[in-house]
């Protein structure tokens, strides 16, 4: 890691509690050790590429693209501290902490986003954990976007076995909650959240019926070895979740992480091609960062087997690629769009 933003994530982030090394993690998946996704990543670039491809075409043969449009429904002042994010209190980058959005016009927005052809709206929220209340009135959000015919995701924080049961009866199908690091490296990025909250609360959202959707991130000075640690992690789950965004750092001015140097693209590649290769059955997202990737890269994640994306100009607060540059890409591959295959 460059030792400018260690010592930035150093100054910015209180470390709780230490977690065991990750040698010393239980993998209860089954083969997925570190050690042996770490031998995936490891192959060479066209090999690796070639296995995640096959996996990808025998586990969907029809190699539809999901488009998932996200919603921010409530913004900024967030009390956590990840590096990463724009939206957390303890940086200053511009973004104003709103309140939760009204019914009309999340449902607006989600309408919007399936006129557009997107089959999955997530909705954001920039908390810790919810309070009941602010549960409830995103059990009503989730069951006006799904009386649209969408399949819905919430982002929280989060969530105690009462709350992920009260999303479930309002029909929610999928909860994201990322891991976003191998558990060796996320206590330098997030010091007001330990890893065990993060797996607490998927089993949370598992007990309660509801798809999980958790991934992470890439790019934020973490090595290769520590990038296999987040898959081996993501892979032991068990089962594996159904949905697995990867991110690729968006460096946001005012955050610590905001000079991290970027990461070779073909990293995300070889991430992606790891977690088809690992979790074959799971929706690959490519998802933040498509904006810094370009059309070449992606078309190899897509190869590799990526096969859904943030679909809307904007992510949360940042920006994704136009909905019309999205759509030509996908035209000019040959690759079809969920819900539209023949
Ligand atoms: N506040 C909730 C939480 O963190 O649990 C939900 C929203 S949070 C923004 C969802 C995820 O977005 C994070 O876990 C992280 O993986 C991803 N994310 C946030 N900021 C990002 C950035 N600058 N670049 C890439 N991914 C980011
Ligand atoms: C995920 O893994 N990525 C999305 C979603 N889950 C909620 C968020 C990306 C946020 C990128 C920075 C921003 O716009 O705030
Ligand atoms: Fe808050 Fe989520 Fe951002 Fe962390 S990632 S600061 S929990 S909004």
């Amino acid at each position: 890691m460059n030792t400018a933003i260690a010592h930035t994530v150093a100054v910015n982030v209180t470390v709780h509690k230490p977690l065991p090394p990750a040698s010393a993690r239980p993998t209860p998946g089954g083969p997925w050790t570190r050690q042996a996704v770490l031998n995936l990543l490891a192959q060479p670039f066209m090999q690796l590429v070639q296995q995640a491809h096959a996996v990808h075409r025998q586990h969907f043969p029809q190699g539809d693209i999901e488009l998932a449009s996200l919603l921010s429904v409530k913004t900024g002042g967030c009390p956590e501290d990840c590096s990463y994010c724009p939206q957390s209190v303890h940086y200053d980058t511009g973004v104003d902490a709103s309140k939760l959005m009204a019914p009309d016009a999340v449902l607006a927005a989600a309408a919007a986003a399936q006129a557009a052809g997107a089959t999955r709206f997530c909705m954001g929220a920039a908390w810790r954990s919810p309070t009941d209340r602010d549960v409830a009135k995103v059990a009503e959000l989730v069951a006006g976007v799904r009386a649209l015919g969408l399949q819905t995701c919430a982002t929280l924080g989060m969530l105690a076995p009462a709350q992920a049961q009260t999303l479930a009866d309002a029909g929610l199908d999928y909860y994201n909650h990322n891991l976003d690091s191998a558990p060796d490296f996320y206590p330098q990025i997030i010091g007001t959240r330990v890893y065990d909250e993060r797996l607490q609360t998927l089993q949370n959202v598992r007990d309660a019926g509801v798809k999980v959707c958790c991934g992470g991130i890439i790019g934020m000075g973490e090595t290769r070895e520590q990038r296999a640690g987040l898959i081996a992690e993501l892979a032991s789950l068990q089962p594996a979740p159904e949905s697995v965004p990867i991110n690729n750092l968006v460096r946001v001015p005012g955050t610590p992480l905001a000079d991290s140097p970027p990461v070779d693209p073909f990293e995300m590649v070889r991430m992606v091609a790891a977690a088809r290769i690992t979790m074959p059955a799971a929706r690959v997202r490519l998802s933040a960062g498509r904006r810094e990737l370009g059309d070449g890269i992606q078309a190899l994640c897509f190869m590799a087997g990526a096969n859904s994306i943030f679909y809307g100009d904007k992510l949360l607060v940042t920006g994704n690629p136009d909905v019309e540059a999205d759509r030509a890409l996908l035209q000019r591959l040959d690759l079809p769009v969920t819900g539209t295959a023949a």
